[in-house]
């Protein structure tokens, strides 16, 4: 369950935190920082590294995420299992001595970090960044499915016992993250999952999994349905404005479900960025790569073999900007763009 890896890692972080403290009596405070817009993996990695910094080594640690904690799902992840954490707006950065981001990576544009902010230690399972190799401590496995069973491994890796809220953040992130174990075969979270699974709360999985969507979320999912688009098998869709980023995501993974699809985009506008999500049934696939050749260097964006996420600043002529991407996604992927053809859901009767 524990890896030699995981052993390895957890005593460098207790090596550098020992040296920290015979250096000065005042080992400073921590800010554990989640990727911005942060998913339910992101969330219990955050969440249990703080417990570590916590109960191991008895640092003060805060939680803190950008953007905003946008998906029903989330949010109720958030309420059911008492998850404390604060908005980046709300800290004042002067009072933490050290940073670790969980989830994501110095200069990925997808988290609030600042750019010339060096973090003590990040946790992740994207690909390695050029800007991370400056970080002291650092532990990033694109083997895993979840970052969060990574995190999860230290803590058992320290001796301490992962409560029953935490076995259900996890839980949820693991699933959530593979979709059930369908997406990037989660191999080393497997075994993990399958211990935290009975110490879960299955009544707060429910009621997390089955949170009330806002109405919103019902008008945004009938513009995706009503500007479907596809050129072979990519299926393409233009949100418009949103209410909130992640929406963007969710609906690219509910494209991917259409039968003889094997590529999705979904693009949407918040707060002056169009966002984009990409999602394919090729594990692999590099979407990732593809993510960032699209939005080029204006934008920001990364990603796994299957699937990706990134930003553009928003131009006045948001629609052009968004069926442009599309054109230069299918263009990428070999597939003609003056072919792209809206799907009509209207069934003849
Ligand atoms: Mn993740």
């Amino acid at each position: 369950m524990i890896s030699d890896l995981t052993r390895e890692r957890f005593a460098a972080l207790e090596s550098f935190v020992d040296k920290a403290r015979k250096k000065s009596r005042d080992p400073g405070r921590w800010l554990v920082l989640t990727h911005d817009n942060p998913d339910p993996d992101s969330l219990a990695a955050g969440w249990l590294l703080v417990r570590l910094l916590h109960h191991a080594f008895k640092l003060d640690a805060t939680l803190g995420y950008g953007g905003l904690v946008g998906r029903a799902e989330n949010r109720e992840m958030v309420r059911a299992l008492g998850i404390e954490l604060t908005s980046i707006r709300n800290l004042d950065l002067s009072r933490f001595r050290h940073f670790a981001l969980v989830d994501t990576q110095p200069r990925t544009g997808n988290n609030s970090l600042p750019e010339a902010t060096v973090p003590t230690l990040v946790i992740d399972h994207h690909p390695q960044r050029r800007a991370t190799s400056q970080v002291p401590l650092v532990d990033i496995r694109v083997d895993y499915g979840a970052t969060a069973s990574i995190v999860a491994e230290y803590l058992l890796a320290a001796g301490l016992k992962i409560p029953h809220s935490a076995a259900t953040a996890l839980v949820y992130a693991i699933r959530s993250e593979t979709q059930d174990f369908a997406r990037e075969s989660a191999g080393p979270d497997k075994a993990l999952y399958d211990e935290m699974l009975p110490r879960a709360n299955k009544r707060l999985l429910g009621r997390i999994q089955n949170a009330p969507l806002p109405l919103d979320y019902f008008a945004t999912l009938r513009r995706a349905l009503e500007s479907l688009q596809t050129v072979d098998t990519l299926v393409i869709s233009h949100l418009g404005d949103v209410e909130q980023p992640d929406i963007v995501p969710e609906i690219a993974d509910l494209l991917l479900r259409l039968e003889g699809k094997t590529w999705s985009l979904c693009t949407g506008r918040f707060a002056e960025r169009v966002f984009l999500s990409i999602r394919t049934t090729n594990p692999r696939a590099e979407a990732g790569q593809l993510m960032r050749r699209l939005v080029g260097r204006r934008g920001k964006g990364g990603g796994h073999s299957m699937i990706a996420g990134g930003w553009v600043p928003a131009k006045t002529d948001v629609e052009g900007q968004q069926r442009a991407l599309a054109e230069r996604l299918a263009k990428a992927l070999r597939k003609k763009p003056e072919k792209i053809v809206p799907i009509i859901l209207d069934a003849e009767e």
